[in-house]
């Protein structure tokens, strides 16, 4: 296979560490993650998750980068360039990220309506017990348009290009971001009932351990860290060769947990301010205790509701924005190195794509929502995030995990990160590529596919 002498590399370290750490800094943060540990009893959670990214999945992260930055190529080439046969696994994975954008696109339209909404609206009128949103979503209209505009912001940013638009839009995103949610999370912190859900949040209570937490806890790490869909792949390959690997990979793992557990602290004691318990909490998963429990407990606020509903949105829109970018960015550059095809081609093609699966999948709940593909009640955006998150990644970690740790020796990725890195931890990576990972990588898939059929 040969190298592309035009492609596009990171301007150092820390914009590759900045830049991946946006990608998976996402929705998964902001509303998967402090759902899960008010299920699974909180603190118990968050350590078992810290331990989780700490050891699986910055091995994973470091297995993903360096296959990038070994082949210089996205991940279609990247399996291809060992042999024609591997390919189909580079094809597997490729389809993640082009299922996957068109749906998280819907989902930052809602999330930009809800900011706009915070500025035009009374935040009473987010905060009416569910209505607000279900004719939003439902609508043929303004939810198509938020969607294209949501798309229309994550592609010009790709459209200029990995120094000028993904560097840079990251570099402003990112750090507003965390001064939003740091700010969000001290002022609940001031609530008369906040310190409960806080105790709550970060203490461990070890009776609380269950095979049901550790499965929510791995499905979590894969999810936030966009591990198994081709974007850490192509982030490592735009990756100069003397930057450290192992350091990196760390600091991206960690920046993604300390978000999560942010996002947490802003949400968990909130809700439990509002709701009372963390029972309440867990009840309302994803985008119910986003959309409809959040714009509740702001408006008990009073005053400031405007202020920390457009903050809080905000903030999320940044997350979405940067993932979107990510997810972008990897269907741009497995088309251009699948096809061989200039940047510009394959972005257009990229944007017909996804365009035109947005639509479809947001006719789902209009035009289309007699298609319940998943039983009764439920869209073609939850059936889509299922095959993409559910089934497809855990096959994808799983298959890549046999082919470096098996079919073709981990050396070739120590090799790699020993170019520009110490490895102390090069036998504990291996123990855990070749034996842990894909043990735990069946047992996801298991438990993933079994509760949807089970
Ligand atoms: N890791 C990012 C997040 O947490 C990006 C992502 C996007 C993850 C889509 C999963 C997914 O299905 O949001």
């Amino acid at each position: 296979m040969t190298q592309k002498t035009e492609r596009a590399l990171w301007s150092g370290k820390w914009m590759f560490i900045l830049s991946a750490a946006a990608s998976a800094v996402g929705l998964g943060n902001m509303w998967r993650f402090p759902y899960l540990a008010a299920k699974y009893g909180g603190g118990i959670f968050i350590l078992t998750y810290l331990v989780l990214v700490f050891t699986f999945g910055v091995s994973m992260l470091l297995l993903e980068t360096a296959f990038g930055r070994k082949t210089g190529q996205s991940v279609i080439g990247a399996f291809r360039s060992f042999g024609k046969k591997y390919t189909f696994i580079g094809v597997l994975a490729s389809a993640v990220p082009f299922i996957i954008t068109p749906y998280y696109c819907i989902i930052g339209g809602w999330v930009a309506k809800y900011m706009v909404s915070y500025v035009t609206n009374s935040p009473a009128d987010m905060a009416d017990g569910g209505n607000f949103f279900v004719n939003f979503i439902d609508s043929t209209d303004s939810s198509f348009l938020f969607m294209l505009l949501f798309m229309a912001a994550a592609f010009l940013v790709v459209s200029l290009g990995v120094k000028g638009g993904i560097e840079k839009a990251n570099l402003v995103m990112m750090p507003l971001l965390l001064v939003a949610a740091v700010a969000i999370a001290v002022y609940v912190a001031t609530f008369p009932g906040a310190l409960g859900g806080i105790a709550y949040y970060l203490t461990p209570d070890f009776s609380k351990m269950s095979p049901e937490l550790l499965i929510g806890a791995l499905g979590q790490m894969f999810y936030s860290l966009s591990l198994a869909m081709g974007i850490m792949v192509t982030y490592g390959s735009y990756l100069g060769k003397k930057e450290n690997l192992t350091k990196s990979v760390a600091w991206i793992g960690g920046a993604d947990l300390a978000v999560s557990i942010l996002a947490g602290l802003m949400i968990v004691p909130a809700a439990f301010i509002a709701m009372g318990s963390a029972d309440a909490v867990a009840a309302k998963s994803g985008p119910s205790l986003m959309f409809i429990t959040l714009p509740s407990v702001f408006q008990q606020m009073g005053g400031i509701a405007p202020v920390i509903g457009f903050a809080f949105f905000l903030l999320v829109f940044f997350a979405a924005l940067t993932s979107a970018i990510s997810l972008i960015e990897a269907c741009v550059s497995i088309i251009s190195d699948g096809a061989g095809w200039s940047r510009r081609r394959s972005l257009i093609t990229t944007v017909f794509v996804v365009v035109v699966a947005g639509i479809i999948i947001n006719l789902g709940y209009n035009g289309l929502s007699f298609i319940q593909p998943l039983g009764e009640g439920s869209t073609l955006l939850d059936f889509f995030d299922f095959i993409s998150n559910s089934v497809l990644m855990p096959i994808v970690a799983l298959m890549t995990v046999i082919f470096i740790g098996w079919i073709m020796k981990p050396s070739i990725i120590i090799e790699e990160v020993k170019q520009s890195s110490d490895f102390k931890l090069e036998k504990a990576w291996t123990v855990i590529i070749k034996y842990v990972a894909p043990v735990l990588l069946v047992v996801i898939l298991v438990a993933y596919v079994g509760a949807q059929f089970g």
